[in-house]
């Protein structure tokens, strides 16, 4: 540190979203341009801000290291996305940046499976509480309820089985993966505490095949509060269980969420146009729960003259954290034809807007980006949108090999989400990734600069 950087400015930055999101991309780009920093392809605050003297520090006790190394690798040499998440990561560095006189930079960034914000709701929510709410959700959703069938069923009957209780919401909880309905909770039913995620397969194979819980002899299921009353002893082991899982799966993760200063929430329109009005019910359902529980906001006792003060008088470490910066960010913004760039962000405001508007003490911005553009844009055609790169699947969804770069369409966006939409009616097919085989020459971006700009002042 030079001796005029008399501190250290802390920024910790959780990225949430779905599943296949786009969070690990994101990291990975943004890592990739911070520590080879141009200020001509990367615009950190001003134009002129150059970022000096950037380190990798290793993670904090108890995270494992991000695998920025690796992930930057598959891109370049094995010309593949990064693979799925399996467990949570941290990635931890330090910079000099030339806009901030007195100060480094600290940054913290965290990196989840998308499939365990699902349970977010499990926290600050005892077993009963939980069973309420997930139950809630069934009555009151006939998409739910639909999937929920067998379940229902089984809690109907005067005197279940806890075999039969566990099996039938193993096949409920197939059938909601199998209608892209994102809401699987406990998680480890899609991915599993080894980080084994579902395969595609039948409700019945998944139920015999996947656990729910921390494993075999560990597992729960909501219930019901009649159940509740004719059982204790069913009870007792379900709420022993459930709480075991929250302490060990859950709390770890919605924690370090919880110290962030800024939140990235990942809102993949793409994904959710292409995944049907169930999956985009979902995703806000998750959210919602999600936010509820991290509560981001001004902190209502210590306030923003406790948080000033404690920046200017205390080591970083002693700090007090709370999230008062939520960007939502549309991801995989080369997916979609430059007409409908803008309809992408109305898009993304017009589903999370009311929840942060909500709350007091937040700043909280919009954004739409690509974090590795791997398109060219072809002008459209009497109302068809074309886009140029190499495709990762035929007509028929099969994987393809790597191969020549070709023209091929994606849907328009609409301006307002439709009141109702069927999976696969929006398409926006994927392409393998463009990135240069340099080493420190980071992927071509949009907007990236812009949300780190906002992430860490
Ligand atoms: N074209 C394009 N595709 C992207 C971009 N970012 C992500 N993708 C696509 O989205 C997929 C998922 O990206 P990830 O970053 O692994 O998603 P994630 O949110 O980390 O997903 P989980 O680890 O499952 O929670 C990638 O395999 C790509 O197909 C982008 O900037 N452009
Ligand atoms: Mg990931």
């Amino acid at each position: 540190m030079s001796i005029f950087r008399v501190k250290t400015t802390e920024c910790r930055v959780g990225v949430v979203g779905l599943y296949n999101a786009g969070k690990t991309v994101l990291l990975t780009s943004l890592i990739n341009h911070l520590q080879d920093h141009d200020p001509d392809r990367f615009r950190l605050g001003g134009p002129d801000t150059r970022i000096r003297k950037f380190s990798t520090l290793n993670p904090d006790e108890g995270w494992d290291a991000f695998n920025y190394a690796g992930c930057r690798d598959a891109l370049v040499h094995g010309g593949r996305w990064p693979g799925k998440t399996r467990d949570r990561s941290q990635f931890v560095c330090r910079f000099e940046r030339a806009d901030w006189t007195f100060s480094d930079c600290l940054l913290k960034v965290y990196d989840l499976p998308g499939e365990r914000i699902a349970d977010a709701a499990m926290l600050g929510r005892d077993f009963a509480g939980w069973s309420e709410h997930i139950l809630a959700l069934v009555a009151n959703d006939s998409g739910y309820r639909n999937c929920c069938r067998p379940f229902l069923t089984e809690i109907a009957n005067p005197a279940p089985t806890e075999a039969g209780l566990l099996r039938a919401y193993k096949l409920a909880l197939a059938n909601l993966i199998l209608n892209f309905k994102p809401l699987v909770s406990p998680s480890t039913f899609l991915l599993d505490v080894k980080g084994q995620p579902a395969r595609p397969d039948t409700p019945e194979n998944l139920a015999d095949s996947r656990f729910l819980g921390l494993g075999p002899g560990a597992e729960f299921c909501p219930l019901p509060a009649g159940l509740r009353a004719a059982d204790p002893e069913l009870v007792a082991r379900f709420a022993a269980r459930h709480a075991e899982y929250v302490d060990r799966v859950v709390r770890p993760a919605v924690s370090a969420l919880r110290s962030c200063t800024a939140l990235v929430v990942l809102i993949d329109v793409t994904m959710l146009l292409a995944g049907g009005v169930g999956m985009y019910d979902d995703n806000k359902q998750i959210l919602h729960d999600l936010l509820d529980v991290l509560s981001p906001g001004e902190h209502p006792v210590f306030g923003p003259l406790a948080r000033g003060l404690s920046k200017v008088f205390l080591p970083h470490q002693l700090r007090p954290g709370w999230i008062t910066k939520l960007a939502f960010a549309a991801p995989k913004m080369d997916l979609v034809h430059p007409t409908d760039r803008d309809r992408m962000l109305a898009l993304t405001r017009r589903m999370v807007e009311k929840y942060a508007d909500n709350r007091d003490g937040l700043r909280y911005e919009f954004f739409n980006l690509a974090s590795v553009v791997s398109t060219k844009v072809l002008p459209a055609e009497s109302g068809r949108r074309y886009l140029v790169g190499v495709p990762m699947r035929d007509a028929e969804g099969r994987k393809l090999p790597p191969g020549p770069e070709q023209r091929f369409e994606v849907s328009p966006l609409p301006d307002d989400w439709p009141t109702d939409w069927k999976s696969g009616q929006y398409a926006f097919p994927e392409v393998y990734p463009q990135m240069p085989m340099r080493k420190d020459y980071p992927p071509e971006q949009v907007n990236v600069d812009k949300l780190a700009s906002f992430v860490i002042d």
